[in-house]
């Protein structure tokens, strides 16, 4: 016998818990279907030694509850995994939430039967559901990317892959280990895993670009500043383009003096984290500007990685912040460690596999471990795991055959009565998720309240509303220099997927603005019925 619920969320992300929340509190019933074992969503797979969020944490936190701001105490500036899983956990006794989540359940397939109206879900247990809406809060980076490199199957050792990361742990100490990548989950766990291992050789295709983290405990002035301050803090937040609070410089690069452009760039590197990027307004519109925050950070390798041939080789080639720039713990200084090895991949790539490690066209490596930090199908990889079916049993799939097209990053033409949480076409991965998905959750429960107040039961965005909006990620998206890599803001990481920028690159503040006036002109782009 199938369960009937007013709205089905999959995920028990950051995204699936505050929905839950709202909508319970809305008088909705609503359950959670979550895959994993736990809540946490990114945060429960990525257990990865190092892994670490590169928002700060008074930032990366929810502001829908001040009693939950004031109550709950962030160790350090930057929260690690097990910190911030703690803190999911927190948030779910707090609320009251275990009770409408279901675990180890994951949605294999949803279609929507047209003559009920209603969505029909099918898991991968025995279970069916039917809903009247389905909320998907499956993440961003929440598909892991294992690449078909031949011979993966052949390797006699331990194969992992940071974003599905065993749970117990892993000790390399004593083992030679091969690690794959140089993203953000490479460079935050090289430092640590290079100082368990006997040896640990990196295969890098892409050098990338990273700024020091200065991570350190939080003190208790500061900590009481914080509270003493969220909501200012907060508001503030929400002026600026990653919704993050940043101090954003105004000026060009290009036009400041070089002693002074120094001076800035010096002052956010000892400041540490993702604010660098804010040092000048421009360095992701002028790839002159651009080269004036690569050649800084070049120059920095050098002084930090001792052997000329390695800084060369970890010298990017590419624009800063075009790949999300990343955030360490002493990445490049690891490269000065006798027991680490860089080895170049990117024009003579892996050809195989073996039982004992890898070939290049160059030579052979042997490793006892293999860690893949190959990354994810970002954005539409977990949405289209899901054989989700719309308006004439049309899939999602086919309908982003070409890639995702949406209106406002929340609603498909075909998929009526769906939304999705940090969708592709909002503005989700270029800014911190948590207010991002707390924008979205309350756009949809704030959407369902309006649509019971006037008795409708179905919702769907119109096409020339969803044309405009994917014209307008679009075109913002070809004014800045992020749009010009092979990054997995473009899906190039994945053989065969389209090529297109899939986030909302024209700032938080602007796709508030725009998702406002969708409200208040009684949702504007929608039919409701
Ligand atoms: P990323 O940033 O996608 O990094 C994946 C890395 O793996 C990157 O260096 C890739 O090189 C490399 N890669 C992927 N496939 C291959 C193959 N087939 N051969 C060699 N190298 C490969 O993933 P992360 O998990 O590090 O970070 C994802 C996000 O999570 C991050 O941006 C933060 O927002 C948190 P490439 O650059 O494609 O040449």
């Amino acid at each position: 016998m199938e369960k009937s619920f007013d709205a089905l969320i999959v995920g028990a992300g950051f995204g699936g818990m505050y929905m839950l929340h709202r909508l319970r509190g809305m008088g909705f019933s609503a359950r959670v279907l979550e895959a994993g074992a736990g809540v946490g969503g990114t945060w429960y797979w990525n257990r990865y030694p190092g892994a670490r969020c590169d928002v700060e944490s008074v930032q990366y936190s929810y502001q829908f509850s001040p009693e939950l701001e004031q109550d709950w105490e962030w160790s350090e500036r930057y929260a690690t995994q097990p910190e911030i899983l703690r803190y999911a956990n927190h948030v779910c006794d707090r609320f009251d939430l275990w009770r409408d989540i279901q675990f180890e359940t994951r949605v294999v397939r949803a279609d929507f039967d047209e003559s009920a109206t209603l969505w029909r879900i099918e898991t991968d247990t025995e279970e069916t559901f039917v809903a009247r809406f389905v909320v998907t809060a499956v993440g961003c980076l929440s598909s892991p990317n294992t690449p078909k490199i031949p011979g993966l199957a052949d390797f006699a050792g331990s194969t992992y892959h940071t974003g599905y990361w065993p749970h117990e742990g892993v000790d390399f100490t004593g083992r030679t280990v091969g690690v794959i990548g140089t993203g953000s989950s490479a460079i935050q766990s090289i430092p640590i895993m290079a100082k368990q291992a006997k040896h640990l050789t990196v295969f890098q295709r892409t050098a990338n670009y990273t700024v020091p983290a200065h991570n350190a405990p939080l003190d208790e002035a500061y900590v009481a500043r914080v509270k003493a301050s969220y909501r200012e803090m907060r508001a503030r937040a929400r002026t600026k383009p990653a919704g993050i609070d940043f101090v954003i410089n105004p000026a060009s690069a290009v036009e400041t003096p070089e002693q002074e452009r120094l001076r800035e760039f010096e002052a956010r590197w000892a400041y540490g984290g993702l604010g660098f990027m804010a040092a000048f307004s421009d360095l992701l519109l002028n790839d002159e500007s651009n080269k004036t925050a690569q050649d800084f950070v070049k120059a920095k390798i050098r002084e930090i990685v001792e052997d000329p041939a390695t800084a060369e080789m970890l010298t990017p080639k590419n624009i800063i912040g075009c790949k999300r720039l990343c955030v360490d713990t002493g990445y490049w200084e690891t490269f000065n460690r006798p027991n680490v090895t860089l080895v170049d991949i990117a024009d003579r790539p892996i050809e195989r596999i073996t039982a004992t490690g890898l070939e290049t066209k160059d030579g052979t490596y042997a490793f006892d471990c293999l860690v893949l930090a190959t990354g994810f199908d970002a954005m539409t990889g977990a949405l289209l795991k899901m054989d989700i079916r719309g308006r004439g049993g049309v899939t999602l799939r086919e309908k982003w055959g070409e890639g995702p097209k949406s209106y406002l990053g929340l609603t498909v033409v075909g998929f009526p009565n769906l939304f999705m949480i940090t969708g592709p076409g909002s503005p989700s991965v270029l800014t911190n998720m948590l207010p991002t998905i707390e924008q979205h959750v309350d756009f949809i429960a704030d959407c369902l309240g309006a649509m019971r107040a006037k008795g409708a039961t179905l919702i769907e965005p119109m096409e020339e509303a969803q044309d405009a909006w994917v014209g307008e990620v679009g075109k913002s998206a070809s004014i800045t220099l992020r749009s010009t890599c092979s990054s997995w803001y473009v899906g190039a990481n994945i053989p065969g997927k389209p090529r297109v920028f899939m986030p909302y690159i024209g700032g938080f503040p602007s796709y508030i603005e725009h998702c406002k006036a969708v409200v208040a002109e009684d949702y504007r782009g929608f039919a409701l019925s």
